[in-house]
C-alpha cells in the first residue's frame, strides 16, 4: 500500500484544486487519500489503537481488494474517497480502463463499528459529475447521495463531504447515484462493513470474514474500455473486478467458522454455489437473519442490488470450487460465434477446407472441453474463454469462479494461498482397469412398486395405410 498525500500527487497539484475553487485552509482539513496500486488481496487492516475507535473486531478481508484506512478527528472517523479513472488488471495481463476509487475498481472497503460517527470526503476526478450513495444505510435523507433528489451532483474537480452515524451493524455497498448505468458499468462501487459494537445475539464471531462484489463488464475482445451503453450483453463476469484465474482463493483453517459477504451490483442474478460444505444465509442488506429463519443451502441466489452474508464451518479439508452456477458466468468472452458441432463428423472435410483456408480449425464436435487446453491465438488484451490450470489439468472455468481452500496446517489468520491440496491416499476418483468391451448392461430393471405395464397393443392398433391424401 502506498500512503501518499493525494494533493501533492502528480496530475492534481494545489494549483489545480485552487483553480477549482477550494481554499488552502479547506485542503488542509482533508484527510489524505490513501491509494492502492495492486489487485492482490491485502491482509486485514488492523485499526491503530485510537480511543473512540469502538470495540475491537475481526477485520474483513476483501477478495483482491483492501480496506481504506481512516484518521480519527475529534471522535469522528474520517475517510477520503477519490473517484477517478483507473486501470484494473482483471486477470494477469488483462488490463481494463475503468472508473473506480483511490486507484482501484472496486473501491476500498469501508470498515467501521456500529455507533461510529463517520465523515466521508468524496473528491471527483472524473470527466463528469458523480455522487455517492451509501446502499442500505440508516442516515439523514440529505446524506443518501441521490443526485438531483437529495443533493446537487458533485462536479468534476470538487469535493463533497458526507457525515452520519453508522447506526446498524451489517454489510453494505456504496456506488454513485449519478449517470449510474455508465458509472457502474465502468466499475464504480465498493463495500462497507459495520461491525457490532457489542456481542450481538444474531451475529457470530468468525475466524475468517471475506467480502466481495459481483460485477460485470462488456469488453470487446481486443479492446480495453468497457462499453457503457450495454443493457444486458455483458461478457466479463467478475468478482471485485477480477476473473478466474485472477481471483484469489478463499483460505480457511480446518474448523474455522467462515463468513462471506457477497454483494451483487451486476444487472442479473447469480446463484453462488460452494462445494463440500453446507452454509446458511445469516444476513442480508436489511440486517442479521434470526437463527430460527435460517436454513441450510449449498447454493444461494443473489439478486441484483442484494447482499447475502453466508456462514459455514470449514470442516472438510480440500480445494473446493466456489462459483456462480450460471455456467456462462464461469466463462470468458467469446471472441467469435461458434455453432454447436456436437456429433458432427469433420473427418476428411478439414483437409479439403485447409487447401483454400490454411487456418481453418475444427472445434466442438466432442463438446467444448478442448477449449480449455487449446493454444488458440487470442486477440490482444483478453483472457481465454475457459481457463485456469489445476494440479490435474485445465479447470475449464473463467469469470466467476474461485476455490475455497481448507487446510489443517494453517496458522490462524494466514490468508495466503497454500497451494494445491494433496489428497490422502485412496480418497480420489480414479480410473478402473476395465476395457470398454467388458461393460455389460444389466437387463432393464423394473422398480418393485411399479405395476407391470399391460401388453403392448400393437396387435390391435390400426395403422395408417397408404393413402395419406385422404387425411
Ligand atoms: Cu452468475
Amino acid at each position: 500500500m502506498n500512503r501518499r498525500n493525494f494533493f501533492s500527487s502528480a496530475g492534481l497539484g494545489l494549483g489545480a484544486m485552487a483553480a477549482a475553487g477550494v481554499s488552502r485552509a479547506a485542503l488542509a482539513a482533508l484527510p489524505e487519500a490513501v491509494q492502492h496500486n495492486s489487485a492482490d488481496t491485502a491482509g486485514p487492516w488492523i485499526p491503530p489503537g485510537v480511543t473512540g475507535a469502538g470495540r475491537p473486531y475481526q477485520p474483513v478481508v476483501t477478495l483482491n481488494g483492501w480496506t481504506l484506512p481512516w484518521r480519527m478527528n475529534d471522535g469522528v472517523k474520517e475517510f477520503h474517497l477519490v473517484a477517478e479513472p483507473v486501470v484494473r488488471e482483471m486477470a494477469p495481463g488483462f488490463l481494463v480502463n475503468m472508473w473506480g476509487y483511490n486507484g482501484q475498481s472496486p473501491g476500498p472497503t469501508i470498515e467501521v463499528v456500529e455507533g461510529d460517527r463517520v465523515r466521508l470526503f468524496v473528491t471527483n476526478r472524473l470527466p463528469e459529475h458523480t455522487t455517492m450513495h451509501w446502499h442500505g444505510q440508516r442516515l439523514p435523507a440529505g446524506m443518501d447521495g441521490v443526485g438531483g433528489l437529495t443533493q446537487p451532483q458533485i462536479p468534476p474537480g470538487k469535493t463533497f463531504v458526507y457525515e452520519f452515524v453508522a447506526r446498524r451493524p451489517g454489510t453494505f455497498m456504496y456506488h454513485p447515484h449519478a449517470d449510474e448505468m455508465t458509472q457502474m458499468a465502468m466499475g464504480m462501487m465498493g463495500m462497507w462493513v459495520t461491525h457490532p459494537k457489542a456481542r450481538h445475539p444474531q451475529i457470530s464471531d468468525v475466524q475468517r470474514d471475506y467480502c466481495f462484489l459481483l460485477n460485470a463488464f462488456d469488453v470487446e475482445p481486443g479492446s480495453r474500455t468497457p462499453q457503457v451503453n450495454t443493457m444486458l450483453d455483458f461478457n466479463i463476469w467478475s468478482w471485485n473486478s477480477r476473473v478466474f484465474p485472477g481471483i484469489d482463493p478463499l483460505v480457511a483453517r480446518l474448523g474455522d467458522r467462515v463468513r462471506l459477504r457477497i454483494g451483487n451490483l451486476t444487472m442479473t442474478n447469480h446463484p453462488i454455489h460452494i462445494h463440500g460444505i453446507e452454509f446458511e444465509v445469516t444476513g442480508t442488506d436489511g440486517g442479521p437473519v434470526p437463527a430460527s429463519a435460517r436454513w441450510p443451502e449449498v447454493t444461494t441466489d443473489i439478486a441484483v442490488g442484494q447482499m447475502r452474508q453466508i456462514e459455514f464451518l470449514a470442516d472438510e479439508p480440500g480445494d473446493w470450487a466456489i462459483h456462480c452456477h450460471k455456467s456462462h458466468h464461469t466463462m470468458g468472452a467469446m471472441g467469435h460465434s461458434v455453432p454447436t458441432m456436437i456429433g458432427a463428423d469433420h473427418r476428411g472435410l478439414v483437409g479439403r477446407l485447409q487447401k483454400t483456408q490454411p487456418d481453418y480449425m475444427v472445434m466442438g464436435e466432442r463438446g467444448m472441453a478442448d477449449m480449455g487446453e487449446m493454444q488458440m491465438e487470442l486477440p490482444e488484451n483478453t483472457f481465454p474463454m475457459m481457463t485456469g490450470t489445476g494440479p490435474y489439468g485445465a479447470i475449464e472455468m473463467g469469470g466467476m469462479f474461485s476455490t475455497l481452500k481448507v487446510r489443517a496446517d494453517l496458522a490462524p489468520g494466514d490468508h495466503r494461498d497454500p497451494g494445491w491440496y494433496t489428497m490422502p491416499p485412496g480418497t480420489q476418483a480414479r480410473e478402473v482397469a476395465t476395457p470398454d468391451a467388458q461393460v455389460q448392461r444389466a437387463p432393464a430393471m423394473m422398480h418393485p412398486s411399479h405395476t407391470p405395464a399391460p401388453p403392448a397393443p400393437s396387435a390391435n392398433a390400426r395403422k395408417p395405410q397408404g393413402n395419406h391424401a385422404s387425411h
